[in-house]
């Protein structure tokens, strides 16, 4: 038995931790089967003095173990010290560290500073301080934040590898800071300079692309902790004794891009200015930082028929491009930024709206690598103008996003379910970005709560994103007002409205989602207010049926069956959606209550959901079990929130049925529906119909996209339409994860990874087959270590290959088998031979194929036809594996295989 990973607050090795009572998880690996730990010990110790020592606790629990010791020191390194023993007999031990921050944002003795310069001015002002160090030194730390975002340098060079700092929070109520470590980059004559782009806080932002959101200055507030060998310590702050001046950076926005000029020579150098801004509000950073963590080589030149000269990159995503180029002096060089070609093959960049786009580079006649500092794009072609040769080594393009660690994998005998798979993780990691956008290109990138929420669940499948929602979910909060609920966007930049339904519900069911992956319940302590108060804002609001009926809804946002309202928001009745989340937003916070022990509460809020769900039945389902809104996500909300008393159920999963079969087995759904329509049909013995309408390929599916060749997920299912056009509505982002949700489903189902217990402490392992997927393999790193699942149903065999992580347990549903096995912790292998539905429907297919196989002319049908074929998903289906095998020259035979097709379609609907 070995101990794998030792985190504290989910980090390797933090430094600048801002927790004052962290928490340590480890993961134990071990060869041998069922291991399970029976105790563990802690200790702390900071400069070789205990500060915390458990001793020996005979416990389980390996994950999120708070720490209790004495108070912690700010700026100060703990080592830490954990023991394990299992129930085999072993022992094992880990060590790490964690180093403190300032604990404090008043800690911060350092001055706001700004500049005085003229308003017109665009440049970014860069602060400068020059100074001695006369000691030899030990360590070096830098706390930094900024109104703006900003970017250090040490007698330049850029201090850390972060992006974006201090990140986008709600200014008003809080703001980050950044910890950085600066060993070894102070000399005896140093300069320090700060650097400050408009960013969130000044930048133009929304749909108005209004400045100054947050304020008109940008202001710097850094401090440079130095630790001399001799045991002294000198702090370099922010104050009057800096100069400001500008430097390269001659504008930069979000939206609009960023321009460099490198023959630019300083500005005049003039005094600082003190400003004022409440440093009670200031917290470390409380996410992982913003990192380019891909880059991608160019694939492609394109010439298009316009003339413009073009990059592809081959994936849509979020960053910038590096350009490496010697121009002459002054040569002005634009590189502007597109998600998609039109159907001519020439540049669009009409995705990203008013946002511009452009970054712009005027060479200094040397060799130079260019990139942007305060500006992210969202794209996938570059057009490039002002450079005469184009050398496609010489532009790289740079994946930015938070950092998240990488948890899930998943993987099908599907090609084009893969290609979905990736691309629902790139729009994930395109629109982590410091917070949840809806999309990463125009000019909105906001942090939509409904988005968050759909998506939140398959989000924690592919990631980790305990601090990234730890830190949005305290944004969220801190917005929140009893009169109007949550905002729409956090941070909320749109105004005072009132909150609306599954947008709005982030606040309970991010927090939930988190807890249920992570085992986390210190996120429901700290969200618990925010849960309480959003489902108290909404009973505020309900009438004297207990119902919430009034005020602006998204209803199920861009549903097809729009055919009942002119706008954007569906067919389904939008207050039925407003009270099914209300009803499964009161849930969780019953249920959040019990954990937390909160009795009173409990109660209160068990006897509201009793209420809403009577409310509901009375209201939205007839007394003979029709839904008034019979639309998909009508029924699929009545069902998957569990909201239909059990005599309706049937009744509502068959129209259910009927409706997708009225829509030729395809979806209708929105934002709303489509996260739990196949959860709907799986959990109402309609698995199969999910599998159909989730491999669907043409219009609306979510393979369709694919096929289209998106290597993101679209906001709408046609958002390219099949002739090759765009949707013209005037909001149509190619990088929009919310259709993504059904990423879930796919490692729930498909792969059958489940948590029965928070945190994966229990797991369901239940793999369901559909057609048209004959093996499936995925991993879920939990917070206990690895899950994998992987099937195989091939020539009559199912193998089942499954890993369990120690200090786990888990059940064990055998695809096309009866009972459950209980197992614990170790790598499990199960072979057998069963009539599978699947298999039986693959061989009577292959049988009925053999038969007209053996005709020597169907050979060269399918020869001459095969790309027609492939367009028929039955004959895709059975054939895909073995087609290309018997593929040679065939002449023009028309009738026959129209007979062969016909046969094959009877054959399958016979079945
Ligand atoms: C659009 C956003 C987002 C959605 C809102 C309601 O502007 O892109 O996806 O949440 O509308």
């Amino acid at each position: 038995m070995r101990l794998e990973e030792l985190r504290i607050e989910y980090q390797a090795k933090p430094i600048g931790l801002d927790v004052r009572k962290p928490r340590f998880s480890w993961i134990i690996a071990s060869d041998e089967k069922n291991v399970l730990q029976t105790a563990y010990s802690i200790l702390v110790t900071k400069d070789g003095e205990t500060v915390w020592n458990t001793g020996r606790v005979d416990s389980n629990s390996s994950v999120l173990v708070e720490y209790q010791g004495i108070e912690l020191e700010p700026c100060s390194l703990y080592n830490v010290l954990v023991e394990v023993w299992d129930n085999k007999g072993n022992q094992s031990c880990i060590e790490s560290y964690f180093e403190t921050g300032l604990l404090k944002g008043t800690n911060l003795k350092a001055d706001w500073i700004t500049h005085n310069f003229e308003a017109e001015e665009q440049a970014c002002p860069v602060f400068v301080k020059e100074f001695k160090t006369e000691k030899e030194i030990d360590t070096v730390r830098v706390y930094a934040t900024a109104l703006g975002v900003y970017e250090i340098k040490i007698n330049g060079e850029k201090i850390g590898d972060t992006y974006f700092a201090p990140g986008w929070t709600n200014y008003k109520k809080r703001l980050q800071y950044q910890t950085y470590k600066a060993d070894g980059m102070l000399k005896e004559d140093n300069k320090i300079e700060i650097t400050i782009g408009n960013g969130w806080y000044k930048g133009i932002f929304g749909f108005m692309c209004t400045p100054n959101i947050y304020g008109d200055r940008v202001a710097a507030l850094a401090e440079i902790h130095i630790n001399y060998v001799d045991g002294t310590k000198e702090i370099i702050g922010t104050d009057e004794s800096w100069k400001v001046t500008t430097g390269a950076i001659r504008s930069s926005e979000i939206y609009m891009g960023e321009t460099i000029d490198s023959c630019y020579i300083e500005d005049e150098v003039s005094d600082v200015q003190l400003f004022s801004f409440d440093k009670n509000i200031i917290v470390g950073q409380e996410s992982e930082p913003v990192r380019i963590t891909e880059r991608l080589s160019a694939k492609e030149f394109i010439v298009t028929p316009k003339g413009e000269r073009l990059i592809d990159f081959g994936q849509n995503i979020t960053g910038f491009v590096e350009v490496k180029v010697k121009g002459t002096v002054g040569q002005k060089i634009t590189i502007k930024h597109a998600e998609v070609l039109d159907k001519d093959g020439n540049f669009y960049p009409e995705t990203l709206r008013q946002a511009v786009s452009h970054d712009v580079y005027i060479c200094n006649g040397e060799e130079q690598t260019f990139i942007p500092h305060f500006t992210f794009h969202g794209f996938r072609y570059i057009c490039i103008e002002g450079l005469e040769e184009i050398k496609l080594e010489n532009f790289t393009a740079c994946a930015m996003h938070t950092h998240m660690e990488q948890t899930g994998s998943f993987t099908c005998s599907n090609p084009l379910v893969n290609q979905l798979q990736s691309n629902i993780q790139w729009s994930q990691r395109d629109n982590f970005l410091d917070i949840p956008t809806d999309c990463p290109q125009r000019d909105e990138r906001l942090g939509w709560t409904g988005d968050a929420q759909v998506f939140a669940a398959t989000a924690a499948y592919n990631h980790n994103v305990a601090l990234f929602f730890t830190k949005w979910l305290r944004d969220l909060a801190s917005e929140q007002t009893k009169e109007l609920g949550v905002p729409h966007v956090i941070p909320n930049i749109l105004g005072a409205q009132e909150g609306a339904s599954a947008w709005s519900d982030a606040a309970t069911i991010i927090p939930w989602v988190i807890y249920q992956t992570y085992g986390d319940v210190r996120i429901l302590e700290d969200q618990y207010e925010s849960m309480k108060g959003w489902v108290d804002f909404i009973t505020s609001r309900c009438g004297e049926n207990g119902l919430w009926q009034t005020g602006f809804q998204y209803g199920d946002w861009l549903a097809l069956d729009k055919e009942e309202s002119a706008d954007r928001t569906g067919a389904t009745d939008k207050y039925l959606v407003a009270n099914a989340y209300y009803a499964y937003s009161t849930d969780i916070v019953r249920k959040a209550a019990k954990i937390l022990n909160k009795n009173e509460d409990a109660k209160i809020y068990d006897e509201l959901y009793e209420k809403i769900k009577i409310a509901f039945n009375d209201e939205y389902i007839t007394k003979t079990g029709r839904m008034v809104s019979e639309t998909q996500t009508g029924c699929v909300v009545a069902l998957h929130f569990d909201l239909a008393e059990e005599k309706y159920r049937e009744r509502i999963v068959s129209a259910l049925a009927t409706n997708i079969a009225n829509h030729k087995n395809h979806l209708s759904t929105g934002f709303v529906g489509t996260p739990y329509i196949c959860h709907a049909l799986s959990d109402n013995n309609l698995h199969d119909l999910a599998g159909t309408i989730f491999l669907q390929e043409d219009y609306p599916s979510w393979l369709y996209s694919v096929k289209k060749g998106a290597t993101t997920i679209w906001e709408r299912w046609n958002s390219i339409l099949p002739n090759g056009d765009f949707d013209v509505s005037g909001m149509n982002s190619l990088n929009h994860y919310a259709y993504g949700s059904i990423g879930e489903w796919m490692y729930k189902r498909l792969a059958g990874i489940n948590a029965l217990e928070p945190g994966y402490k229990k797991i369901l392992i239940k793999p369901e087959f559909i057609k048209g997927i004959n093996s499936v393999s995925a991993t879920f790193k939990s917070v206990h270590g690895e899950i994998k699942s992987a099937w195989i149903c091939k020539d009559k065999c199912i193998k089942v290959d499954i890993e369990i992580p120690a200090n786990t347990t888990a059940i064990v549903y055998l695809p096309e088998q009866e009972n459950p096995i209980e197992i614990g912790s170790g790598s499990y292998h199960y072979e057998y031979v069963t009539e599978t539905s699947l298999e039986k429907e693959r061989f009577s297919m292959d049988t009925k194929l053999e038969e007209i196989m053996n005709e020597p002319i169907a050979v060269q049908i399918f020869t001459q036809y095969a790309p027609q074929m492939l367009d028929n998903p039955m004959i895709k289906l059975v054939y895909q594996n073995t087609l290309a095998e018997v593929l040679s020259s065939a002449p023009d035979i028309q009738p026959l295989f129209q007979m062969v097709v016909d046969t094959l379609n009877k054959s399958y609907k016979s079945e």
